[in-house]
């Protein structure tokens, strides 16, 4: 193993795998100061991409510790519900958050550890204390490694653990479908608390040892200059940073796109997913990089099942065969396979697929059918490949790559003063797939502008969870027993693209007034 192989460039900087091995030792070290496994405790890291994102969760792991990692752009109270619902009994943060972090890791009775400190631990200034530690537990495949949270059905986000075989089997799969080699130069735009950053990424580029670039965040013009070195052989993003790549190429100079599209033909491989890849976007990468762009699907609870070749006919609409080492089949309601051009729910069966929902044993086996985990989302095939038809679930939005829970977000919406009652959906949208859609019923004689409902949700949610339209309607849809009709929501904000002024939208068929 050649340890002065290049790992990562993050911030100006090259790291080497033996840097990488280092600074992860010690942050293991570190951790284990008082004992000599961390036995599966939960340990949340709020850590930006870089060198020091991937040290710390190497870290995690040689010290026997399980990885939570935390999303950047949540606001506190998001934060500590994952640190709450992990158990963590650690949480680490890099020295810019530790105003947000120590607090919240203090009030959830876990100990805090800034990142600066743990990777100094052991380091040149304090190895005189004694050798640097190299005797970490012994990592058995079947323990715990990670727990990546994710909305879905239950209001709230559920934690999905993955052991160490299960991540191990989702690199070994990609690796062999993507031909992952020591050769490859992965540009990393993505966020680092979703399997698509963590696994698709980061995971395969180091399990390979390739050469993973890290910017600190999505920038299409940082993005662009990386493809027009020539340098980047993969890239992997979700539909929206490509509509936002073609964007900012529009704009772009005439000289200035020769070299970006150039530079971006030497790349070898470049993936699209999370979300559905819209054809115009296909054809316009392609016409500017020469890209087919490979689209794959997946899900948190055992990233890829399906992925167009990498070799071979990529067609468009369509998201390919199964990956090394995954069985699917599509069922109907019963749980009977359904016949070939015969509509069906994806169902998963493989060593990738995860262990558990994070103390959640009933919705664990809700999940699964005889063996099989059931996704929700609705597929055919056709000429020998999958096509995505949509989700079972009215209530799961994916926006910008992210899957949110409408009810996570009523409940929250619930809570302000003015909103009586209302309806999250998604409706579609060019840029973001779909965008989170608020109807509402507000409380007699109170008022509430879009504007104030952001300001207000930003505060206690995401924000790819803040609703971007919202209706203030005297009554939501509702059927015979009360209950709101979602499917008859959504064409509330089909009806005009303007917020404000008194407006009827044709609500399947019935009037619902729409006062804003
Ligand atoms: C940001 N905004 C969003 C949003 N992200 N709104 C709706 N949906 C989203 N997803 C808001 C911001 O709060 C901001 O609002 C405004 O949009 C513009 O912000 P921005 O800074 O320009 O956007 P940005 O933060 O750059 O986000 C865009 C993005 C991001 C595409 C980079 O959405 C992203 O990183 N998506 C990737 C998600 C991902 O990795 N999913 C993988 C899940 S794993 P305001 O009001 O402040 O202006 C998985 C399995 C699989 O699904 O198959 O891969
Ligand atoms: P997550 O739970 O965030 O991992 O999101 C998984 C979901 O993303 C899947 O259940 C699908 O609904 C969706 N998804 C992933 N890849 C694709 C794709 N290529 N096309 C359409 N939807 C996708």
């Amino acid at each position: 193993m050649n340890g002065s192989r290049v790992a990562i460039v993050s911030s100006g900087r090259t790291y080497t795998y033996d840097d990488l091995e280092r600074a992860s030792s010690r942050v293991a070290a570190a951790l284990l100061q008082r004992v000599d496994d961390l036995h599966e405790a939960r340990v949340a890291f709020f850590e930006p991409p870089g060198f020091e994102y991937a040290a710390v969760h190497r870290g995690i792991w040689r010290a026997g510790g399980v990885a939570v990692p935390l999303a950047l752009s949540h606001p506190p109270p998001e934060l500590e519900y994952v640190v709450r619902d992990s158990g963590a009994s650690i949480v680490i943060a890099d020295a810019a958050s530790a105003g947000v972090l120590a607090p919240l890791a203090a009030g959830a009775g876990a100990r805090f550890a800034s990142t600066t400190e743990l990777i100094d631990a052991g380091s040149e200034r304090t190895r005189a204390a004694g050798p640097a530690r190299t005797d970490f537990p012994h990592l058995g495949s079947s323990r715990r490694a990670m727990i990546v949270y994710t909305s879905g059905t239950t209001a709230r986000p559920k934690g999905v653990v993955s052991t160490h075989a299960n991540i191990g089997a989702q690199i070994a799969s990609l690796v062999g479908a993507w031909e992952w080699t020591p050769t490859d130069r992965l540009l990393l735009a993505l966020p680092l608390h979703h399997l698509h950053g963590i696994i698709n990424g980061l995971g395969c580029a180091l399990a390979v040892r390739a050469t993973c670039e890290m910017l600190p965040a999505f920038d299409a013009t940082a993005v662009w200059e990386r493809f027009a070195s020539g340098a980047i052989t993969v890239f992997t993003a979700v539909p929206t940073m490509y509509q936002r790549l073609v964007a900012a190429w529009d704009r772009a100079p005439q000289d200035v796109r020769r070299q970006w599209s150039e530079g971006a033909r030497s790349a070898r491989l470049m993936m699209s997913g999370s979300a559905a890849l819209p054809l115009q976007a296909l054809e316009r990468w392609r016409e500017i990089t020469g890209h087919t762009l490979l689209e794959r699907y997946g899900m948190t609870e055992m990233c890829m099942v399906l992925s167009n070749p990498l070799h071979g006919e990529r067609r468009p609409g369509f998201v390919g065969t199964p990956v090394p080492g995954i069985d699917v089949r599509l069922v109907d309601e019963e749980g009977r396979t359904a016949p070939e051009g015969t509509p069906g729910e994806i169902e998963v069966r493989g060593a990738a697929v995860f262990l558990e929902y994070w103390r959640r044993p009933d919705e664990t086996r809700a999940a699964f059918r005889d063996g099989w985990f059931r996704t929700g989302d609705v597929a055919v095939v056709e000429r020998g490949a999958y096509r995505l038809l949509g989700r079972r679930a009215v209530d799961i939005i994916k926006t910008g790559g992210y899957k949110v829970s409408a009810l996570e977000i009523e409940d929250v919406l619930r809570t302000h003063d003015a909103i009586a009652e209302c309806a999250v959906v998604g409706v579609p949208d060019e840029e973001w797939g779909e965008r989170v859609a608020a109807a509402v019923e507000l409380k007699p004689s109170a008022t509430l502008s879009l504007p104030e409902l952001q300001e207000w949700a930003k505060r206690r949610l995401a924000p790819y969870k803040v609703p971007r339209a919202m209706r203030v309607v005297q009554a939501l849809p509702r059927n015979a027993v009360g209950k709101i009709v979602k499917p008859e929501v959504a064409p509330l904000f089909m009806a005009s693209d303007d917020a404000g002024g008194a407006q009827r939208g044709d609500v399947g068929g019935r009037q619902a007034k729409i006062l804003h």
